[in-house]
């Protein structure tokens, strides 16, 4: 069967077929970048998980390569979830979790989440290395292990809940295979959550990051959409000591889509981080399409001077660029102009002169479906998606001051959007679903004026 394309990305890694959901085990090795993630190769929708898998010599350009593990061993009978990779001498090791129900049925009662050890040489082929952390007394969610290598030892984080709280636990070992646990981590106060999949503990300049996914996070306002989220917490930590929160929790991204992130290392020592572009119960209209689930772009993570993270898509994003289409400066006054009739596979850079714009409402949209502009009374930037005929309705939005200069730079794929606000210091993204033909670019200014300065577009290859 051949797949229906309208919405199928042109420069974002989604599985040639069927489900995708987290990014796994992102690693460099061999002179490669590898994207493993969760995949359910026979069917549209997500079922016993798979490890799909793709390289890239320069995280733009893919290259699909086989399904590296299955659910077929004791241990991972009914899926093989989330984790991570990391490279040992010459080997690249995968840590994931193996997830099995103890009866016939998906009963959540009976559930058996253990992390598991797959090896290869070649970077495609990986053999079983079995169970090497059980699950702890009085646990039963237990997944998402992530791995890294600090002075003699290999530390491991993974995500636990206990009872209504979530937690990460920590593990430590010498050689990938026995490991001893070192005690939690951090868990949820009330109202953060009752399980944090996907967690991850990185270095940046000299703090800690501690970044996951909770699920059932109390609503908060603008702040958190409740339920599903990703988000970071800045600390302190060291071998052998507790971690230290210096920061509350804060958002990954604004938008409505950006799920399950996993952090990797380049070889020149940037921090990347990419994510699941999807978000769990949203429908996902490309599933009639024979596909469904995309990841985000790479982002290079930093720390902005008042400790929270930035994300900027990596430079290497840069050799996609085509066609430049200049848009010169002018005012915009109650009224919109269209600046491109088709954008399918744009980057579009945005410069508002903050400070000189009254206009209520200014920005971009995209066909009927896609708003994303400064809101001046609410000091928001909103990103609003209208595509009422599937279910996908609402606004997400991020606080940012009217006064000051606004840039966005803008990823348009065929179904997602993905905006940089301020070189790195909020994105939104969110997956978009124009109909055929409704793909127009405008600028627009309601109730007032704006000021535009230089700005454009450039076609993407
Ligand atoms: N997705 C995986 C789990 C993880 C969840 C299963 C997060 O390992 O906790 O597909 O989206």
């Amino acid at each position: 069967n051949t797949l229906n394309l309208r919405w199928y990305p042109r420069y974002h890694l989604a599985a040639r077929a069927g489900w995708m959901n987290d990014p796994n085990g992102l690693v460099w090795f061999d002179g490669w970048y590898h994207a493993f993630y969760q995949h359910h190769p026979y069917s549209n929708q997500w079922g016993p998980m798979h490890w799909g898998h793709a390289r890239s010599k320069d995280l733009v350009h893919w290259e699909h390569l086989p399904v590296a593990i299955a659910p077929e061993g004791p241990e991972d009978r009914d899926g093989c979830f989330s984790g991570s990779a990391v490279v040992n001498g010459d080997i690249l090791a995968l840590i994931y979790t193996g997830h099995k129900y103890h009866g016939e049925t998906a009963n959540e009662d009976e559930l058996f989440q253990v992390q598991c050890l797959a090896t290869s040489r070649d970077g495609i082929h990986f053999e079983r290395q079995g169970i090497i952390v059980d699950t702890p007394p009085g646990v039963h969610h237990f997944r998402d292990p992530k791995v890294w290598r600090e002075g003699d030892y290999w530390y491991l984080v993974v995500g636990a809940r206990m009872g209504d709280t979530g937690e990460v636990r920590l593990y430590c070992s010498e050689d990938l295979h026995q490991w001893h646990e070192e005690g939690v981590l951090d868990k949820a106060e009330s109202g953060m959550g009752f399980m944090w999949e996907c967690p991850d503990l990185f270095t940046l300049n000299d703090k800690r990051v501690l970044m996951f996914s909770p699920q059932g996070l109390a609503a908060a306002g603008f702040r958190n959409r409740n339920l599903f989220q990703s988000g970071y917490i800045i600390g302190d930590w060291q071998p052998g000591l507790p971690f230290i929160r210096t920061s509350e929790f804060a958002e990954m991204d604004y938008g409505h889509d950006f799920y399950a992130p996993q952090s990797f290392l380049t070889p020149d020592g940037r921090r990347i981080v990419i994510g699941w572009l999807d978000m769990w119960e949203s429908p996902l209209p490309e599933q009639q399409d024979g596909w469904a689930g995309m990841l985000s772009l790479p982002r290079e993570l930093s720390l902005s001077d008042d400790n929270r993270l930035q994300m900027c898509p990596v430079k290497e994003m840069e050799s996609l660029r085509q066609n430049w289409f200049s848009w010169p400066a002018r005012a915009l006054k109650n009224e919109q102009i269209s600046v491109l009739d088709e954008a399918e596979s744009v980057e579009v850079i945005l410069n508002w002169k903050g400070a000189l714009s009254t206009a209520e409402q200014y920005g971009i949209s995209l066909g009927k479906g896609l708003r994303v502009y400064m809101d001046i009374q609410m000091q928001r930037l909103v990103l609003e998606r209208y595509y009422p005929q599937y279910a996908l309705c609402g606004v997400r939005s991020v606080t940012i001051n009217p006064d000051n200069d606004l840039s966005l730079r803008l990823y348009i794929d065929r179904s997602s959007v993905e905006v940089f606000i301020n070189n790195g210091e909020a994105c939104l993204s969110s997956r978009i679903y124009p109909d055929a033909g409704d793909r127009e670019l405008r600028l627009f200014a309601w109730n007032g004026s704006a000021l535009l300065s230089e700005s454009g577009a450039w076609q993407l290859e």
